[in-house]
């Protein structure tokens, strides 16, 4: 996959809708890209997420769509859980064939990092400035991956286990090799990526609940993940800037 065809594309104002829509206008983009954001109470982030990164995916004469999943207040947070909701509500919007899972306090620092799915299963933020622009442990799958359509359901999504900081992306990373899929990663030079500081979220404590299953995921990946979802959508709202969507997971307990 490339993008030749959509690089002498102009990005007009005009084409531009509601609900966090960009695309270009004057050639067709390869991929439709949307980018899952799993969210609570960071707004300050988020703004910044924004002011950012619309432009930098505008620039890259992206045809893209912004989701925001909220998770209602009252339970742990669970991140991975997030991203498939937001996964399965986006595929319902637009034909889109990538799959951008973002945290929302990672800005990327260099036009030139394509926001782009690629063969593999791609780790983006492996250049952050909190570690010095290396990769802290090669097995390293957090912060961003871009996962096109097909080799996302090849994975069965995350693993809605996870309540809780800690874990669900180096499950994700074991199922993605697993399948028989391997990680790419950009060039470090390129993906350099700011990183906003804050501390540790209140209901989003580090878990050891289910650090167990990490090494579990061969076996549990094709009944837990997007086949066994289940929520309920508490709103569905397109803002100017991206769409949002405030869901009720569960908890735990359940
Ligand atoms: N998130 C929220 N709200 C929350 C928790 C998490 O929106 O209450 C989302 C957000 O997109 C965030 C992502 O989930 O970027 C990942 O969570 P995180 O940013 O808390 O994870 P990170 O590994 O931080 O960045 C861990 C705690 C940092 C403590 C640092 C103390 N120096
Ligand atoms: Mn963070």
């Amino acid at each position: 996959m490339d993008d030749t065809d959509c690089t002498h594309g102009r990005f007009s104002p005009d084409n531009w809708q509601f609900g966090g829509r960009g695309m270009p206008q004057l050639c067709k983009a390869l991929q439709k890209i949307a980018l899952i954001i799993p969210y609570r109470n960071r707004d300050k982030h988020l703004k910044t997420w924004l002011h950012y990164m619309h432009p930098f995916l505008q620039k890259q004469q992206g045809d893209y769509g912004i989701y925001v999943v909220e998770q209602v207040e009252d339970s742990t947070f669970n991140r991975a859980k997030l991203m498939n909701v937001g996964f399965t509500e986006a595929s319902k919007d637009y034909h889109y064939d990538c799959f951008i899972f973002s945290d929302v306090d990672i800005i990327l620092m260099d036009e030139r990092n394509l926001y782009r799915c690629s063969q593999n299963p791609k780790h983006m933020a492996n250049s952050l400035d909190k570690f010095n622009f290396r990769l802290p442990y090669q097995t390293l799958f957090g912060g961003i991956v871009a996962f096109t359509k097909e080799q996302f359901l090849k994975v069965n999504g995350f693993s809605n286990l996870f309540w809780g900081w800690g874990g669900e992306d180096d499950e994700l990373y074991n199922r993605v090799v697993a399948a028989g899929m391997k990680v790419e990663r950009p060039n470090p030079n390129i993906s350099r990526s700011r990183v906003l500081t804050h501390p540790r979220d209140p209901g989003n404590e580090e878990t050891r609940m289910s650090l167990h299953l990490i090494n579990k995921a061969a076996q549990f990946m094709h009944e837990d993940g997007l086949n066994s979802l289940k929520y309920e959508i508490v709103s569905h709202t397109k803002h100017k800037l991206f769409t949002k969507i405030t869901v009720n997971i569960g908890s735990s307990q359940q």
